[in-house]
């Protein structure tokens, strides 16, 4: 039989396992794949890269605004593509990647910690990976 102190233990670890708690520490988690609790450069551009795969179902080695999901804006499209042929390569995309990276790592420890990313610079950049 579960005594009152267990319930309200269960209904906190449902609490905490809730969808603010995956904002909080999800991104971390789902790419930290050296498991040291953050994020640096290559683990960040190995889940971008990841991703780019993903959205460029065509397979053409680019994409398109509208492979993009709305991940940029028009103006940030125009400003990753110096090429300006209106889609990105992987390597325009990781540079953007790159930008945003550094833009959410103000102590330029090399590392995002999760309070790093749940700034606004970190979930700019989140966006870029998932
Ligand atoms: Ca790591
Ligand atoms: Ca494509
Ligand atoms: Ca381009
Ligand atoms: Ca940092």
């Amino acid at each position: 039989m579960m005594s009152r102190h267990s319930v309200a233990l269960a209904l906190t670890i449902a609490l905490l396992s809730g969808p603010a708690f995956a904002a909080s520490g999800g991104a971390v988690k789902m790419f930290d794949t050296d498991n040291d609790g953050t994020l640096d450069l290559a683990e960040v551009k190995k889940a971008a890269t990841a991703l780019f795969t993903k959205l460029d179902p065509d397979r053409d080695g680019t994409l398109d605004a509208r492979e993009l999901r709305g991940r940029l804006s028009a103006k940030e499209l125009a400003a990753a593509d110096p090429d300006r042929d209106g889609t990105l390569t992987l390597d325009e995309y990781l540079a953007v990647v790159e930008q945003r990276f550094n833009a959410a790592n103000p102590d330029k420890d090399g590392t995002l910690d999760a309070k790093e990313l749940n700034a606004r610079p970190g979930r700019a950049l989140v966006r870029l990976l998932r």
